[in-house]
C-alpha cells in the first residue's frame, strides 16, 4: 500500500498518533510537504466528508477524522511555507450575532481546513461588521456563516447586504448552514451557498472559488 493511502487509511481511522507518525515518516522520506497534504490529509478528509454526507460516518467520527487530520497538518504547517503550496483561499467563519452554539461550527471549520482553505474563525456572536471587515482586510473569498437559532437566522441576511452595501459584495461569496437554516432560505436572502451539514458545506466551498 502507498504511504498516501495509509495515511488516507488512518484520516478515515481518525487515528491520530498514527497520522501523526506517517506524515512525520513521509517527509523523512523526502515526500513534498504539498503532496502529503493533497494526496494524503486532504484527500482523506475528502472521503470523511462524502461518508458524511451520505451518512456512513457521524459526527464523533468525523471529529476524531478531524483532529488526527490537524494532527498531520500541525506537522506539515513549517514544511508548507517552505515549499509555496498554497490552498484554496481564505475563509471567514463565525456563528452569527446573538447565537452561542460553535459545535457545528467548529466541525465545518475543521473539515473546510482539512481541504486546503486558510480559515479564520472569528467564533460565536460575532458581530455583522466584523465578518464584513474581517473578510476585506484578509481579501478572504468566503463568508462562512453558522446560525442554529431560528430568531439569529435573520442576521445572516444583514451580512448579505452588508457586503453589498461595503462594495464587497462580488468579491465575497456568502456560505450559510446551521440547523434551521435550509436552501430556501439561503436563496431568498441571496446566499451563494448552502450545507445541510459539515461535508456538504466543503463541497459547496470548493465550489464556490
Ligand atoms: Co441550544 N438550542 N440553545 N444550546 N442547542 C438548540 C439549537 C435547539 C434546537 C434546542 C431545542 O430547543 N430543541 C434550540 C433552538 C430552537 C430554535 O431556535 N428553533 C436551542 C435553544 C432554544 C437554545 C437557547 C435559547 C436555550 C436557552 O437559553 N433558553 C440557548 C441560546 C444561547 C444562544 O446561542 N444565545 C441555547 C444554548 C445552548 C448551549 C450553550 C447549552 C449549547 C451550545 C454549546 C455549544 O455550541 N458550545 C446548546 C446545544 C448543545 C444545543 C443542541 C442540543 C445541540 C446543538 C449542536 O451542537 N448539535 C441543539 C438541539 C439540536 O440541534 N438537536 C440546541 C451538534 C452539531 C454538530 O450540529 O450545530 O446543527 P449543528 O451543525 C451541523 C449542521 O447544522 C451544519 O453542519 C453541522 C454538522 O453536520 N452546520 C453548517 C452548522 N453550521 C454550518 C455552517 C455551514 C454549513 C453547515 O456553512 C457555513
Amino acid at each position: 500500500m502507498s504511504d498516501m493511502k495509509i495515511i488516507i487509511d488512518n484520516i478515515l481511522k481518525g487515528d491520530e498518533d498514527k497520522v501523526k507518525l506517517l506524515t512525520l515518516e513521509a517527509l523523512s522520506k523526502g515526500e513534498k510537504a504539498s503532496e502529503i497534504l493533497n494526496n494524503g490529509l486532504i484527500a482523506g478528509m475528502d472521503i470523511v466528508g462524502e461518508k458524511m454526507e451520505a451518512e456512513d460516518m457521524f459526527i464523533p467520527e468525523v471529529l476524531m477524522s478531524a483532529k488526527a487530520m490537524s494532527a498531520g497538518l500541525e506537522v506539515l504547517k513549517p514544511h508548507l511555507a517552505e515549499d509555496e503550496s498554497n490552498g484554496r483561499g481564505k475563509v471567514v467563519i463565525g456563528t452569527v450575532q446573538g447565537d452561542l452554539h460553535d459545535i457545528g461550527k467548529n466541525l465545518v471549520k475543521m473539515l473546510i481546513e482539512g481541504a486546503g482553505f486558510e480559515v479564520i474563525d472569528l467564533g460565536t456572536n460575532v458581530e455583522t461588521e466584523k465578518f464584513i471587515s474581517t473578510a476585506k482586510e484578509n481579501n478572504a473569498g468566503i463568508i462562512a456563516l453558522s446560525a442554529l437559532l431560528t430568531t439569529t437566522m435573520p442576521v445572516m441576511k444583514d451580512i448579505v447586504d452588508g457586503l453589498e452595501s461595503a462594495g464587497i459584495r462580488d468579491k465575497v461569496k456568502v456560505l450559510v448552514g446551521g440547523a434551521p437554516v435550509t436552501e430556501e432560505y439561503a436563496k431568498e436572502i441571496g446566499a451563494d451557498g448552502y450545507g445541510s451539514d459539515a461535508g456538504s458545506a466543503v463541497r459547496i466551498a470548493k465550489s464556490l472559488v
